[in-house]
């Protein structure tokens, strides 16, 4: 069977294991502790030369890092129910929302990230949240105007980009879970970013890859 190496409260885990359950693909997890430096194990670091989470197993074996690839890959060889639009300008938007959150806030509040600016730059915990919290409220202001572009009224909403889960869901929601969870931010300040929330505690797969729902969730 398919093999996740995750860690719970780990956002890119996160997304993984919500593209996982919306499209059905039964998997092992096995918990990378990043608490405890797992990720940087010479046995994980065999799989994932970035010693980052998540790596992901196919059944043939074959080893998956970096987690828009894996999610990319998902939806090639599994594409019902698709990740993606049909046209191909909304293909596009669907993939600026995933990679506002994906490449220009999650990199910015990552664990290494957070550590350096402890120790090369001195920074206390107020320091660090700081520094977090200005990218996510940067990124989140610039979503909700992208996310005002979408046809969420003619297609029936809630979701980023219409009635149905997308790509830009998956990325997004794991990303409210790490602004509310880590940094108490209050996202009823954006008004359709609460939504897409409200909308993701509702639906089943989002709730089976939920952080508080994982083995090695404490
Ligand atoms: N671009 C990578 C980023 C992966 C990543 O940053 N994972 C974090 C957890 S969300 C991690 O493993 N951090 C460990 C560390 O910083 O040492 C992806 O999307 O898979």
């Amino acid at each position: 069977m398919a093999t996740l190496y995750t860690y719970f409260r780990s956002g890119t885990s996160h997304r993984t294991r919500i593209a996982l359950a919306l499209k059905g693909v039964a998997y092992e997890q096995v918990a990378i502790d990043l608490t405890a430096s797992a990720q940087r194990d010479p046995d994980f670091l065999a799989r994932n030369p970035q010693g980052l989470v998540p790596a992901f197993v196919t059944d043939e074996g074959e080893t998956l890092t970096q987690s828009m690839a894996i999610i990319e890959w998902l939806e090639e060889t599994h594409p019902k129910p698709p990740l993606l639009p049909q046209d191909p300008v909304a293909r596009a938007k669907v993939r600026a929302i995933a990679n506002a959150v994906a490449c220009d806030i999650h990199p910015l509040g990552n664990l290494r990230v957070l550590q350096y600016l402890r120790k090369e730059y001195g920074q206390d915990e107020a320091g660090v949240a700081a520094w977090a919290t200005r990218w996510i409220r940067d990124g989140f202001h610039a979503i909700e105007q992208m996310l005002a572009d979408s046809p969420k009224g003619s297609l029936g909403g809630p979701w980023c980009w219409g009635k149905d889960p997308t790509l830009a869901d998956v990325c997004l929601v794991p990303q409210i879970y790490a602004a509310v969870s880590r940094y108490a931010l209050d996202i009823r300040y954006w008004r359709r970013i609460a939504e897409i929330d409200m909308a993701a505690a509702a639906h089943p797969a989002f709730q089976i890859a939920h952080p508080t729902r994982q083995a090695d969730a404490r």
